[in-house]
């Protein structure tokens, strides 16, 4: 038998243990190994019942993901993958208990599902996650769910890709009993109770597929909710097909369609982009000179210096995570403000029924308010969220050195300013790092850790693994202005007012952007975050722009006559009371004159214009930043932007976009861009010359700047 599949016996009890850590995945071996342990199991007569259970941390937790290129380039013979197994199973003549605890998700519920009964552990997940790889069950999971919990449920959890718990799974009738304490031992247990009762096929199962007329009405609204909620992915439609397709054919042929969709869907740009992006998830938390074994910190309390917008998110970050946290401001009224902004907040956690109002209460009490640096001494870690301005930063950084203790991290949020001038006044900028939060700080999972010159591995390796705490995804990056998100979205909001400024409307722009699967268009979000925010950073910077070159200028004439966004109720759009956006003719009237004053021709410009240039300034920055070293792998830019940017996961991100469109390709539009509006599309060196050598930017390896 392989090494992956143990076969024990408790008396009539057979066990089969499956071992492949860490997640006991379904790589080649285990579903052999398996199938080899149901033959004995069904051929020995001394075994009345069988159980099967992960070894180690959990359950199978799916088909091993790294083996899918394989099956697309058909190196690995795609056939009927695992049906013959799970059939082999429903067809054991003795019961089969699936033993379930950690987490049973796709290949790995759908495993469960061809065992005539499954137990579960109280914490374990059940789950059918497919969608968010870009592919959907491809071994039966959307014909035999539906005849366990439902269609409504199989669609929700087949499209939607979201897990169940142990309770819920019970309930909906996936598992037929919950094990308190040992789950192997209460597992053996039930399968004594059962042994000799006759084995129940799931796909034999009918009653709970319902009739065409219940079910059109399920189908109709899960496929809008779909469309709306997971806009411009395949997936989710393809496995409502599938459960729909349960309902309508006999199981053999429904999974053959289950099989048509999943080929199709793996095929997809959609699902490579997607498999990337839980790589990159993944990949981004190793830094090759900080490794896994660096000596952290223990921060198990932190102080936030600041109780705007920025510093209240960031206060309760730390107390979901169950952190205390200090929260000081310079006077009583801010600080009253900041405080009725985060219960507000909570408010409508409370409302929307994210929280109970008991996990509020709770994390309130860990949030407490201060006018002075007393009780900082004690903390482990403090984070600076003060305006952005440098002198403000480095009288407070001043002022941190002198009364936290030492040992205790000093963090900046700033989205911008040098973090190492930062460090430069105080006693131990090794204990200095950037924090850079997006907003609504608590709800953004993007967290940017600035990397000083000077930052120890140790602070950089708490830092990390706090991100996780945090429930954040922290991605290390180099100290250049902007860092690595907002360095790349200056040239990517300057051509969008480019767009505008040589003939696209506003809502032209945005609609294309939208379309391509942007959570918003970039004119919108500048409305959103206040366009006045970019325009004082213009006028600080001024100086240092280089004469001859074209500044975007539209944007900073709307903040002159006051129009800021949604905050002033008139941006790119005009605002209603719901701050609902309305197309303002008027500013393409003023758009208009401006240009005219300023010389620019107006043209009919393309959607596939707006969309290139506005794109490719991203991916064109995006190559400068990882030549430089700013951020060690092009998918750390691309995990930036999926968590920061609302840039759409299934196009994997702008640098991964860029390489499924070929460097070459991008490569020959930049260039054409140059010609046509000059130096500020000079392409990117490394750009040239991966496109040259017929390389992709995942391709390339090097990082110096997030190294050290
Ligand atoms: C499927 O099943 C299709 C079917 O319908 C069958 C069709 C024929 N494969 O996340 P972690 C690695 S599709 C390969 O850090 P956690 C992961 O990369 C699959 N590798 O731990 C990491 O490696 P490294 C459906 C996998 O405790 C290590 O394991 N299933 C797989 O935070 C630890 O992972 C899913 O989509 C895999 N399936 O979370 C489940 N899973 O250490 C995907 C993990 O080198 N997995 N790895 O970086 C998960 O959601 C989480 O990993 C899990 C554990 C919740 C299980």
């Amino acid at each position: 038998m392989s090494d992956l599949v143990q076969l024990t016996k408790d008396d009539a009890i057979a066990i089969v243990t499956i071992n492949n850590p860490p997640v006991n995945a379904l790589s080649p071996g285990v579903p052999e190994g398996i199938s080899e342990a149901i033959e004995h199991i069904s051929k020995d007569d001394n075994v009345k019942a069988a159980v099967v259970i992960g070894g180690g941390r959990t359950f199978v937790a799916g088909a091993d993901i790294k083996e899918f290129e394989k099956l697309r380039s058909g190196t690995k013979p795609r056939g009927e993958g695992m049906l013959p197994l799970l059939a082999q199973i429903e067809d054991c003549p003795k019961p089969i208990v699936m033993a379930i605890h950690g987490t049973a998700f796709g290949g790995g519920l759908e495993l469960a599902m061809a065992g005539h009964y499954r137990v579960a552990a109280p914490e374990a997940q059940i789950g059918q996650p497919e969608v968010k790889l870009g592919i959907i069950p491809g071994a039966g999971g959307t014909q035999r769910l539906p005849r366990l919990a439902g269609v409504a449920k199989a669609i929700e959890m087949c499209a939607g890709g979201n897990p169940v718990k142990a309770d819920e799974a019970l309930g909906c009738g996936i598992i037929d009993r919950i094990i308190e304490g040992d789950l192997l031992a209460g597992a053996v247990r039930f399968a004594r109770e059962i042994a000799g009762r006759p084995t129940l096929k799931t796909r034999e199962r009918g009653v709970s597929l319902g009739t065409a007329e219940q079910n059109s009405a399920i189908f109709a609204a899960a496929r809008e909710s779909a469309r709306k909620k997971q806009r411009g992915m395949m997936a989710p439609l393809a496995a409502i097909d599938a459960v729909e397709a349960a309902t309508k054919l006999p199981f053999e042929k429904g999974c053959r369609e289950e099989r048509r969709l999943f080929a199709e869907c793996l095929n997809s740009d959609q699902s490579k982009a997607l498999i990337h992006v839980f790589f990159g998830e993944r990949e981004v938390a190793k830094i090759p000179d900080v490794p896994k074994e660096t000596a952290q910190i223990p921060v198990e309390s932190a102080a936030v210096v600041g109780a705007g917008t920025m510093g209240g998110g960031i206060a309760m970050v730390f107390a979901n995570a169950g952190i205390p946290v200090l929260l000081k401001e310079a006077d009583q009224a801010a600080l009253d403000q900041g405080l009725s902004k985060i219960r507000k907040n909570y408010a409508t956690s409370v409302e929307r029924g994210r929280f109970t109002q008991e996990f509020v209460d709770e994390r309130l009490k860990l949030i407490q308010p201060t006018l002075r640096y007393d009780g900082f001494e004690r903390v482990d870690m403090v984070i600076e969220a003060v305006f952005e301005g440098m002198a403000l930063k480095k009288e407070v950084f001043a002022q941190l050195d002198r009364v936290c203790k030492a040992g205790a991290i000093l963090a900046s949020n700033t989205s911008t300013l040098d973090i190492d001038e930062i460090a430069s006044t105080t006693s131990r900028p090794d204990f200095v790092i950037g924090t850079h939060f997006f907003s609504p700080a608590n709800v953004m999972r993007l967290l940017e850790i600035v990397r000083g010159k000077k930052s120890s591995k140790e602070v950089i390796a708490t830092t990390m693994q706090l991100s996780k705490k945090l429930g954040k995804i922290g991605v290390l990056v180099g100290n250049c202005r902007g860092f690595v998100g907002n360095r790349m979205f200056h040239p990517y909001v300057r051509e969008s007012v480019f767009l505008v400024e040589e003939g696209a409307t506003v809502e032209a722009v945005d609609k294309a952007l939208y379309d391509f699967g942007m959570a918003m268009g970039p004119l919108a979000v500048g409305d959103l975050a206040g366009l006045d925010v970019g325009w004082r950073i213009r006028k600080e910077y001024r100086h240092l722009e280089k004469p001859g070159i074209r500044q975007a200028m539209a944007g900073d004439r709307l903040c002159e006559l006051g129009r800021y966004g949604q905050k002033t109720g008139a941006g790119w759009y005009k605002y209603d009371e719901k701050r609902r956006a309305i197309p303002d003719p008027e500013v393409t009237n003023l758009v208009r004159q401006w240009a005219a004053e300023a010389g620019i021709p107006q043209r009919q410009i393309s959607t596939n214009e707006i969309l290139d240039r506005c794109v490719y300034a991203l991916v064109n920055e995006g190559a400068r930043i990882l030549e430089e070293g700013y951020a060690l792998r092009a998918v750390d830019i691309d995990i930036i932007y999926l968590n920061g940017y609302g840039f759409p996961s299934y196009r994997g991100g702008p640098m991964w976009f860029a390489d499924t469109v070929g460097l070459e390709k991008v490569y020959d539009r930049v260039c054409e861009f140059q010609r046509q509006h000059g130096s500020l599309w000079e392409p990117a060196p490394l750009l040239a010359q991966l496109a040259k050598q017929g390389l992709s930017f995942a391709d390339f390896k090097a990082g110096h700047g997030a190294t050290a």
